[in-house]
């Protein structure tokens, strides 16, 4: 079995993505995601200038050998672009591997461990009744497990705090970068308001997250990991800029709050102190910013020996193909933590055709051979690139922020 052609798709039904389709001489082909949001043509032409020349003619079955070969062939090892450009490649070639198998992608990862992927997903708002009302509908819709983050009063919404200004359909399309602006001291006193709010209203059945997104200091991590406790949070997100990894040594020795981190990271590299000296709880690596199935197995498997669960990231800004290896991992590995999963609009679904399915706070992985997402080239070309920046936030004063 041969390589003989390696097309790259980019298409915007609601966000960008950047999808690879890898096709054989067999006529079998498989589909990847390369997806980086804001940085989407990056991966296009590493993939198509720089990877794509390079494998013709290889056996696609070689998932491991083709691996290593990208990733040591690349000698800039690592990176987001790189490792998306791989993720795109290996999820494909993984694709492929479970549809000659004629088996789903997670029987060929050590068959099921479980019925069902438990998922969370996102509620923001204005203010705290506004966060309210939108967990009791995510509850009563059978969510077990909802992340709730709301505005900072007398600051305009700011990104990943206001009203799902992260998972909007198209909120992300913007022409420009915007510039927003923060003030942790308004910030840190509001959440734990938030919390108490929240467990008065849907009790303790329900697990509640909350995602900083990188935006503290590691005393102030600490500070709000304390004074949360007592709402016992599933985990608090990206406390502090995820470069540092001995920052996460300081938030510890503070707070029994479980504590998760790692959508920004691309390799097993990234993880390994915070993994082997228990610093965190959940590693958020993800197929297509972790080089793909066999970057997050990899990861997966070395968070497992020290007691760390997984919890992919899954926002609407990676493609249906990610969501669907992510599922099939998460239906495989015996560390599964919870899958964040926001949906896709219904330009996204009628794009990506997915065989597993959502239902009531869980996810289900398809039965068919392969990841079970495939795409429409044709409804996709109707959907061209649009440019998309994602924000950054300055002071009160006008600085940048530290984070
Ligand atoms: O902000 O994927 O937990 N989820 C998140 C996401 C990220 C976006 C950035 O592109 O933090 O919504
Ligand atoms: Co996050």
């Amino acid at each position: 079995m041969k390589i003989t052609e390696i097309k790259v798709i980019v298409c915007s039904p609601g966000r960008n993505f950047t999808t690879v389709k890898i096709i054989t001489d067999e006529g079998v082909y498989g589909i990847g995601d390369g997806t980086v949001n804001g940085r989407e043509l990056a991966v296009v032409s590493y993939l198509q200038d720089h990877i794509a020349p390079t494998l013709i003619g290889k056996d696609p079955l070689r998932t491991e050998d083709i691996w290593q070969y990208l990733y040591k062939g690349a000698y800039w090892r690592r990176g987001p672009i790189t490792m998306a450009a791989i993720a795109a490649i290996d999820m494909a070639l993984w694709d492929i591997k479970a549809k000659v198998a004629g088996m789903p992608l997670y029987q060929l990862l050590g068959g099921r461990s479980r019925d069902k992927v438990m998922v969370y997903k996102h509620v923001g708002g204005l203010d705290i009744p506004e966060v309210v009302e939108g967990v009791l509908k995510l509850k009563e819709q059978g969510l077990e497990a909802i992340r709730a983050q709301v505005s900072i009063p007398g600051l305009p919404p700011i990104y990943g705090t206001g009203p799902s200004t992260d998972q909007a359909a198209g909120g992300m399309i913007k022409p420009m970068v915007t510039e927003e602006v923060w003030a942790t001291h308004k910030y840190l006193p509001l959440v734990p308001k938030l919390f108490d709010k929240l467990r008065d209203a849907v009790g303790w059945d329900v697990h509640l997250l909350h995602d900083v997104h990188h935006r503290l200091t590691p005393i102030e991590a600490a500070r709000l990991g304390k004074d949360l406790e007592p709402y016992r949070l599933f985990w608090l997100e990206d406390a502090i800029p995820a470069e540092l990894q001995e920052g996460f040594r300081l938030i510890r020795q503070h707070t029994t709050q479980p504590l998760a981190v790692g959508e920004v990271f691309n390799s097993i590299y990234d993880t390994t102190t915070l993994i082997s000296e228990q610093l965190i709880d959940y590693i958020r690596v993800t197929a297509v910013h972790a080089g793909g199935v066999t970057g997050i197995k990899k990861i997966f498997d070395y968070a497992s020996i020290y007691h760390v669960k997984s919890a992919c990231h899954g926002p609407m800004d990676m493609s249906p193909a990610t969501m669907g290896a992510n599922i099939h991992v998460d239906t495989a590995i015996s560390n599964f933590g919870i899958q964040e999963f926001t949906g896709y609009t219904k330009e996204t679904y009628d794009v990506f055709k997915c065989d597993w399915r959502y239902d009531r706070g869980y996810l289900y992985p398809n039965e068919t051979p392969g990841h079970g997402t495939d795409i429409d080239e044709d409804l996709a070309a109707k959907y061209p690139y649009q440019a998309a920046y994602l924000p950054v936030a300055r002071l009160e004063d006008g600085s940048m922020t530290s984070w």
